[in-house]
């Protein structure tokens, strides 16, 4: 046995097989060690007589996640990616490749480059370039069409979807299914295919089918989805060369990758990649969480129904509390029903399902909270409720309970206050339906404690949610922002904007739906009793726009109503409501209002300027702890369009100067609205970004 080292990549010769270890913890991404050490690792194995056979596997918990995504943006050295498959697929010695954990982007494509692929039963495949705005760079566009039909080859590299190792056989992506450990799998890939047990092949010689028909729909597809991305049209781009060598072929994608690499959308995608991650860095991260297995959860409405049926998902035992057997039965059997709607989707088996099921009771009795490791209350927002609530708890609960309250703007340190354990009680802000969407607001009040804050964290780290750290103010970081920059919509819509002309101008920006339109979906009344709520504390210079409230005087409440600004009838579309437009009228006669419509263009530039204005606040005052926070809120809880990163990913694209002389341009109509956040100004003197404090 001989055997060499670098830090990434070791080379080990057994017999006559060559080993090629990937060491590059914790995703075994392709950066410039690893690219080193594997043209090294084949220069030295065919240089070896007794090799006869190379196989490249990976330690750790993947094959590979593909290129280094950090050194993405650096000016890039050598050997690049696309010279690192050329050596794998040049070599003069056969190279298979182990696939374990993940085969994804480049990943992938080295073992797209090798003679030979055998994966581990449920490796998952991909190339998932295009939802970080790039394409496969390394060849993956014209390796893949010559091992799968164009159409999954296309389906894939312009999806990102992943594959497990059997659909991966199935469709020709791997040549066969290993069983064991990364190591013994490559020694017997080695040793098969000395035996001619197992066939290699050169990828880059065989012949890609190119069906123009099949490229032209895909082209149709992805020119005609809004928002239009650009990766994925310049992916299907890439696939048209593969008729071409493959030297050839890959230029082209080179290219074409190159470009990309350049585009905005791949910096927003990969700063909404890193902020899924980088909200993980709370202070308190590194304390002893508390346990969280058992939790009970007050409140069987959508939200306590949701919160449950995440935590049951999750593998927590749930007890949920009503304030009758009936009720509680009633919740039971919602949860009941989320569990089996993610049966059908495929994402939970019949046996899950039953064993979560096994671990949910219902009950109408507070004291059978006694034992939980967690409570998390989702009653009606209403403080006198939520603390009689939290004084009953505080008796019932054992000591080193985490007692969590779901409010969405009350004050988490009132609430606290009722008990006489204040250090345990947090917020923790789900967003509905709870157990679809990724966002949790973790609340942390002035006398919670570390390991409180380690406690949910490690809990929604086991739900799968992106946890943000907030401090409290009303609303704490997303509805705080959403109730400022909400309101620029009525100002445009009273001052001379049709709601569907400002839905329509959002929604081409890249939201999924306009504020009208998402106004209707969630409920008008919602906003309606928030407004009535806060009304006594409206500043009198507020400009404060009654169209809504009118709406709301006549029982529409959007959706569940049939009507609110649009009507809904059978059908999925929306037609603005034509009794809505006469209450806009009235509303603009009654104030004298000449009404004066701006331009697509200028809706956004005010929408996107008052998001920009009061999550700039928000940082500035501690409640988000940096920039790329209030972006993870956004990417995860409210819909914000994943290639623009995120609000203060956004604004560094605008440049803060540019903002303020927005600011100070709206303001001549509207200075108490329209102020300048001292540290956006701060930005534009000093030439700086959001990005700069993250
Ligand atoms: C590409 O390949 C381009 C080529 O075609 C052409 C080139 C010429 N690089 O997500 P996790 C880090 S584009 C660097 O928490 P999980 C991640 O940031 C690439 N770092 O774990 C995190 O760091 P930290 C195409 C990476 O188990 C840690 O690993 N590939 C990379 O939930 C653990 O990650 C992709 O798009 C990377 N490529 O999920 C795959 N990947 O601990 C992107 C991960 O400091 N990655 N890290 O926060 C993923 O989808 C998931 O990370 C993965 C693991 C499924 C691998």
């Amino acid at each position: 046995m001989s055997h060499s080292e670098t830090q990434a990549v070791r080379t080990e010769v057994v017999g006559k097989a060559g080993l090629i270890i990937l060491n590059n913890p914790p995703v075994n991404a392709l950066g410039l060690k690893l690219r080193e050490g594997i043209v090294d690792a084949l220069s030295e194995l065919n240089g070896d007589a007794n090799v006869e056979a190379i196989v490249i596997y990976g330690e750790g918990k993947a094959i590979s996640a593909g290129a280094d995504i950090t050194e993405f943006g650096k000016t890039p050295k050598l050997p690049t990616l696309p010279e690192v498959v050329n050596a794998i697929e040049t070599s003069e010695k056969p190279v298979a490749t182990v696939l374990h954990g993940v085969a994804l982007g480049g990943g992938l494509e080295v073992c797209l480059a090798s003679h030979a692929r055998v994966a581990l039963k449920g490796t998952l495949l991909g190339l998932p370039e295009v939802t970080l705005g790039l394409l496969p760079g390394a060849g993956g566009t014209q390796r893949l069409t010559r091992l799968v039909d164009l159409e999954t080859a296309i389906d894939l590299i312009t999806s990102g979807r992943k594959v497990d190792a059997a659909k991966a056989l199935e469709i020709g992506l791997v040549d066969q299914i290993g069983q064991g450990a990364p190591r013994d799998v490559a020694l017997k890939a080695a040793n098969d295919i000395i035996e001619g047990d197992l066939k290699t092949r050169v990828t880059g010689e065989l012949t890609a089918e190119i069906d123009v028909d099949v490229l032209a729909a895909a082209q149709e597809k992805y020119d005609r989805k809004r928002p239009k991305l650009i990766a994925p049209i310049k992916a299907v781009e890439a696939a048209s060369h593969a008729a071409k060598p493959i030297q050839e072929g890959a230029k082209l994608e080179r290219e074409l990758f190159l470009e990309l690499m350049e585009s905005p959308d791949r910096q927003g995608l990969i700063h909404a990649f890193s902020a899924e991650r980088a909200t993980r860095q709370f202070p308190e991260a590194g304390a002893q969480p508390r346990a969280c297995d058992t939790a009970g959860v007050i409140g069987g409405g959508t939200m306590g129904v949701g919160i449950a049926t995440a935590m049951l998902l999750a593998g927590i035992t749930v007890t949920i509390l009503e304030t009758s057997t009936e009720r509680a039965d009633n919740a039971k059997a919602a949860i009941e029903k989320n569990l089996a709607s993610a049966v059908k989707r495929g994402k939970l088996s019949e046996k899950a399902r039953d064993e979560r099921l096994a671990s949910l009771s219902a009950s109408a009795d507070l004291t059978d909270l006694s034992d939980v490791d967690v409570v998390v209350e989702a009653v009606f927002e209403d403080l006198a409720v939520k603390t009689e609530i939290f004084q009953k708890l505080d008796k019932i609960c054992k000591p080193g309970a985490v007692l969590g309250t779901n409010t969405s703007y009350l004050d988490v340190n009132d609430i606290a206050a009722a008990t006489s354990r204040p250090e345990s009680v947090v917020g923790l802000h789900f967003f509905s339906p709870a157990h679809i969407m990724r966002l949790l607001e973790v609340v942390v009040a002035d006398k919670t404690t570390d390991d409180v804050v380690a406690t949910a964290l490690a809990m929604a780290a086991r739900m799968k949610k992106v946890a943000v750290r907030s401090g409290v103010c009303d609303g704490f970081i997303g509805n705080r922002i959403l109730a400022h920059y909400r309101k620029v919509a009525d100002y445009l819509l009273l001052d001379g904007n049709s709601f569907e002309q400002v839905d329509k101008a959002l929604e081409d920006f890249g939201f999924a739906m306009g504020p009208f339109a998402v106004g209707d979906l969630a409920g008008l009344d919602i906003g309606w009793a928030t407004r009535k709520r806060k009304a006594p504390t409206r500043p009198a210079e507020e400009r404060y726009v009654t169209i809504a409230d009118h709406i709301c005087e006549n029982g529409w409440f959007g959706r569940k109503t049939g009507r609110g600004y649009y009507l809904y009838g059978d059908s999925k579309s929306r037609e603005p409501n034509p009794d809505v437009v006469e209450i806009v009228e009235q509303v603009r006669a009654s104030e004298g209002i000449e009404p004066r419509a701006v331009s697509d263009e200028e809706i956004v530039s005010r929408y996107m300027t008052a998001m920009i204005s009061e999550a700039s606040r928000v940082v500035e005052e501690g409640i988000a702890l940096r920039p790329i926070d209030v972006d993870a809120v956004f990417l995860f809880g409210y819909g914000f369009p994943r290639h623009l990163g995120g609000p203060l990913n956004y604004a560094d694209r605008v440049g803060a100067a540019q903002l303020v002389a927005q600011i100070e341009t709206y303001a001549k109509e509207d200075p108490h609205y329209w102020q300048v956040p001292s540290l956006l100004q701060k930005l534009a003197d000093s030439n700086g970004s959001f990005a700069d404090l993250n």
